[in-house]
């Protein structure tokens, strides 16, 4: 696997329900790492173009209010192999078909409410983060634990 970065989102209601901790904590003990991270209020703009694929759904309305509702934790998490994983880490779209373990399967019950977005491809893990973040809200950082994760 390649190295990676993926565009992780905690949504209004994780960080309504106080669950900013708990879901950082689940890539920082997998062993990723962190090159940004913001409390951010998404403006409607934002949130369309970042949803755009969707945009000819009938909950793409409702998603776009839900999105902008309150503050977002906008991250980018690098490593290896981290798009695909940190999508097994947050579990299936629907909460209630999401295993538990994962993120959506332990912490939420609706498609609507599913408090964490993670980006699906190694492309849209680049585009979103250069969507989401500015020039200069990212550091490049070398954590002392990698020997200890990688050989
Ligand atoms: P994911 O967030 O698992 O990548 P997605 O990209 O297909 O899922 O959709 C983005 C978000 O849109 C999803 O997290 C919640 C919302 N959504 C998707 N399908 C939906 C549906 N059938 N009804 C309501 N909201 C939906
Ligand atoms: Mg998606």
């Amino acid at each position: 696997a390649e190295v990676e970065e993926s565009y992780i989102m905690i949504k209004p209601d994780g960080v309504q329900r106080g669950l900013v901790g708990e879901i950082i904590s689940r890539f920082e003990k997998k062993g990723f790492k962190l090159k940004g991270l913001k409390l951010f209020q998404c403006p409607k703009d934002l949130a369309e173009e970042h949803y755009k694929d969707l945009s000819s759904k009938p909950f793409f309305p409702k998603l776009i209010s839900y999105i902008t509702s309150g503050p977002v934790v906008c991250m980018a998490w690098e490593g290896v192999g981290v798009v695909a994983s940190a999508r097994k880490l947050i579990g299936a779209t629907n909460p209630l078909q999401a295993e538990p373990g994962t993120i959506r399967g332990d912490l939420a019950v609706q498609t609507g409410r599913n408090v964490v977005h993670g980006s699906d491809s190694p492309e849209n893990g680049t585009r979103e983060i250069a969507l989401w973040f500015k020039e200069g809200e990212l550091t490049e950082w070398t954590p002392v634990q990698t020997p200890w994760l990688v050989e």
